[in-house]
């Protein structure tokens, strides 16, 4: 007859529920779709949602699948306490990374981010830490907690700030202030954070989620075609001038005006009604 004492017992069901949880559906990741905002939730809160691999290739599938047309908005979040404390350096300790090989994952999450013709919100509440500060960034809103710290961390680690950090960072806080905050990694507060151009609302931290899925929700009722087209804009004209600035405006303002929703908006405002968008 087989026998197992309650220790052995203890440990095989740890064993399994790790295996299981990992492997057979505890995504490090998890997402959900409803009324046109698709949300995204960083899952692994025992790690404050470090980032390894399987999270990096689990957040890039779920970023395609935001890709789809029902999909208006996206609210990004951590699970547990924190929003992310950057890459998983448990895994960074275990072996010789290919630290080329491995930032393609960050990459192309980043890019992902950046060319998705739709808002991402990010919901960012107890801490973001480098790349998670950085996806944080890449995001086209940010909602922080009262509580919340923000740290580039990098440094900290002797690394080079990635994830487009040096990108982000710069076009929001200016030169001088984004080599302080890169080279010597504070802690910085929600409200410096709102003071430097980082976060674009404050709340109460327990309420950082429930604001952040309003604004996503209220986002994926407007424009959508036309909040890609801005998004757009914005990112090519970080490296323009001016005159390749106005004429990729008039660009994207003939795509605009050829869109239902401008003509919706024309017509409600002539009505004296609120639009009703489609994403057109
Ligand atoms: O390709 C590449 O690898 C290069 C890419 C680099 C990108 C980067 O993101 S570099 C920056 C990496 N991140 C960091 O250096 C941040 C490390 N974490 C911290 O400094 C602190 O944990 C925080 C400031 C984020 C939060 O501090 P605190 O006091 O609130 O929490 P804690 O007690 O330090 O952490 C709680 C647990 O989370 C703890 O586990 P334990 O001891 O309870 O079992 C801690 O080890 C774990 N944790 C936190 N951050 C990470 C982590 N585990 C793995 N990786 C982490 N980054």
């Amino acid at each position: 007859m087989f026998h197992v004492n309650i220790a052995t017992y203890i440990v095989l069901v740890n064993i399994f529920s790790v295996f299981f949880g990992y492997y057979g559906g505890m995504d490090p990741v998890i997402h959900s779709i409803a009324g046109g905002v698709m949300e995204i939730a960083l899952n692994r809160p025992e790690r404050l949602n470090a980032l390894d691999e399987a999270t990096l290739e689990s957040l890039s599938l779920a970023l395609e699948r935001a890709e789809d047309e029902t999909v208006r908005a996206v609210l990004l979040r951590g699970e547990g306490r924190a929003f992310c404390a950057g890459q998983d350096l448990h895994e960074a300790a275990e072996g010789e990374l290919d630290y080329q090989e491995h930032l393609a994952r960050y990459n192309r999450v980043v890019l992902q981010i950046r060319r998705l013709a739709k808002p991402v919100v990010a919901a960012v509440h107890g801490v973001a830490a480098g790349a998670g500060m950085a996806l944080a960034l890449a995001a086209d809103l940010r909602v922080l907690g009262r509580e919340t710290r923000l740290t580039t961390a990098f440094a900290r680690i002797a690394l080079v700030p990635d994830s487009g950090m040096t990108y982000t960072l710069p076009r929001s806080v200016g030169w001088g202030r984004a080599f302080e905050l890169l080279a010597l990694s504070p802690d910085l507060d929600a409200e410096e954070a709102q003071r430097y151009g980082l976060a674009n609302l404050v709340v109460d931290e327990d309420l950082v989620f429930e604001e952040a899925r309003g604004l996503a929700a209220r986002l994926a009722e407007g424009p959508t075609r036309v909040y890609g087209l801005i998004k757009h804009a914005l990112d090519e004209s970080a490296s323009l001038g001016l005159e390749e600035v106005l004429e990729l405006e008039a660009r994207l303002q003939k795509r605009a005006g050829e869109g239902a929703d401008h003509r919706e908006g024309v017509r409600a405002f002539l009505e004296k009604r609120a639009p009703r968008f489609r994403g057109r």
